[in-house]
C-alpha cells in the first residue's frame, strides 16, 4: 500500500510537519469493546484529553475504505454506530480498503498507519497477546508479532485481563520488546493495578520515557516501546472480585463451547454483565489514565 493510500488530517498533517506532538488512538475500542452510546462518547472524550494536554489526537480507522490517521468526529460517531462493523487486524487492512468497507483498526493496524505517517506515540487500554491455552491453539493476537516491528511507543495498561499474562509477557521479551512500568515495577493487570508479574524497568516520567524512546531510535531498532501505565489502586476493580469473576467466565465458557474468536467478546461481556458494570468504569478509568499519558510523553518527545 502506498503511502498515498493513508488520509492523513489537516490537523495531523500540520502538527506532523510542525513536529508537534500527536497521539494516535485505535478505533476498535469503541467499534468492538465498548457499548453504545458509551462508546463514542469515550472515544471523544480521549480527543478532548489530549487537546487539554496541548497534543493533537490523531483517531485512526477505515472508512469507506480509506485507511484514516485523524478522523472527524462524524467519521468517529458513524464507525462507533456501524453494525457488524470489521474488526481490523493487520491482515485485514488491505481487504477491508480494498473493498472499500469501514472498520475498526485494533493496535496492530493502528500501530502499522500510525507509524507508516510519522506519529510517534499511540494510547490505547488493553493490548493483545498470548491467549489461554495457544500452546494447543496457536491463539495469539497478531498485536505481537506487529509490535516487534513497528519503532512506535505505546501506553497502555498491560494486557486485556482475559489472555495469559506470563505468557504474553515471555513473548514481548523473544520478540525484544521493551516494556517499561510507569512508575511501578509491577506489570499492570488492565482492571487492576498489579497483575502479578514484575517488570525489568521502570520510568518516573515523560522525560524519560523520551530518552528511552529516543534511544531505540537512535540504535536503529524495530520494536515498539511499551510503557505500561497502572490504574490508580484506588480506582482499580478489587483484585478478588477479578479473579473471581475471570474464573467464572471462563468455566461458563467451557460449559457452552466457546472458543476462539467469540472467546473475548463472550468474556468480556460476561464480565461486565456480572461486575453490574463496575469494570466498564474502570476500562473507561484505565483509557483516560493512557490517553493523558500519552500526550505527555509525545509532549516531552517534540520538546527534545
Ligand atoms: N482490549 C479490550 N477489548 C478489545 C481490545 C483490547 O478490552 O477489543 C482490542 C484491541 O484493539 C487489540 C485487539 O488490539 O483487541 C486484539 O485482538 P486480537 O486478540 O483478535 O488480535
Ligand atoms: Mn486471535
Amino acid at each position: 500500500m502506498s503511502r498515498l493510500a493513508i488520509h492523513v488530517s489537516d490537523d495531523v498533517t500540520r502538527a506532523l510537519e510542525a513536529g508537534a506532538p500527536v497521539v494516535a488512538l485505535e478505533s476498535t475500542i469503541f467499534t468492538h469493546g465498548l457499548p453504545r452510546p458509551r462508546n463514542l462518547a469515550v472515544a471523544l472524550e480521549a480527543e478532548d484529553r489530549i487537546r487539554a494536554e496541548g497534543a493533537v489526537p490523531a483517531t485512526i480507522g477505515v472508512y469507506e475504505g480509506v485507511p484514516t490517521v485523524g478522523l472527524t468526529a462524524e467519521q468517529i460517531a458513524t464507525l462507533s454506530e456501524t453494525d457488524d462493523i470489521d474488526k481490523v487486524s493487520l491482515r485485514d487492512l488491505p481487504v477491508v480498503a480494498g473493498l472499500g468497507r469501514h472498520g475498526g483498526t485494533t493496535v496492530a493496524a493502528t500501530a502499522y498507519l500510525a507509524n507508516r505517517v510519522g506519529v510517534r506515540v499511540f494510547a490505547t487500554g488493553g493490548l493483545g497477546g498470548v491467549h489461554r491455552g495457544a500452546s494447543e491453539t496457536f491463539d495469539e493476537s497478531a498485536d505481537l508479532t506487529t509490535l516487534a516491528v513497528t519503532p512506535i511507543t505505546i501506553v497502555s495498561a498491560g494486557v486485556k485481563s482475559i489472555l495469559d499474562i506470563g505468557a504474553t509477557l515471555e513473548r514481548f521479551e523473544t520478540l525484544n520488546i521493551p516494556v517499561i512500568g510507569y512508575g511501578t515495577r509491577r506489570y499492570p493487570g488492565f482492571y487492576v493495578s498489579d497483575s502479578g508479574y514484575e517488570l525489568h524497568y521502570s520510568v518516573n516520567s515523560p522525560e524519560e520515557a523520551a530518552k528511552i524512546i529516543s534511544a531505540r531510535d537512535e540504535l536503529g531498532l524495530r520494536q515498539t516501546v511499551l510503557l505500561a501505565n497502572p490504574v490508580d489502586e484506588s480506582r482499580q476493580l478489587p483484585p478478588e472480585v477479578l479473579d473471581d469473576v475471570l474464573r467464572r467466565a471462563w468455566a461458563e465458557a467451557d460449559r457452552q463451547g466457546i472458543g476462539g474468536n467469540a472467546a473475548t467478546p463472550f468474556l468480556l461481556d460476561f464480565i461486565q454483565r456480572d461486575t453490574g458494570g463496575r469494570s466498564l468504569e474502570v476500562n473507561v478509568d484505565v483509557y483516560r489514565g493512557n490517553v493523558t499519558l500519552a500526550a505527555k510523553v509525545a509532549g516531552a518527545l517534540s520538546a527534545e
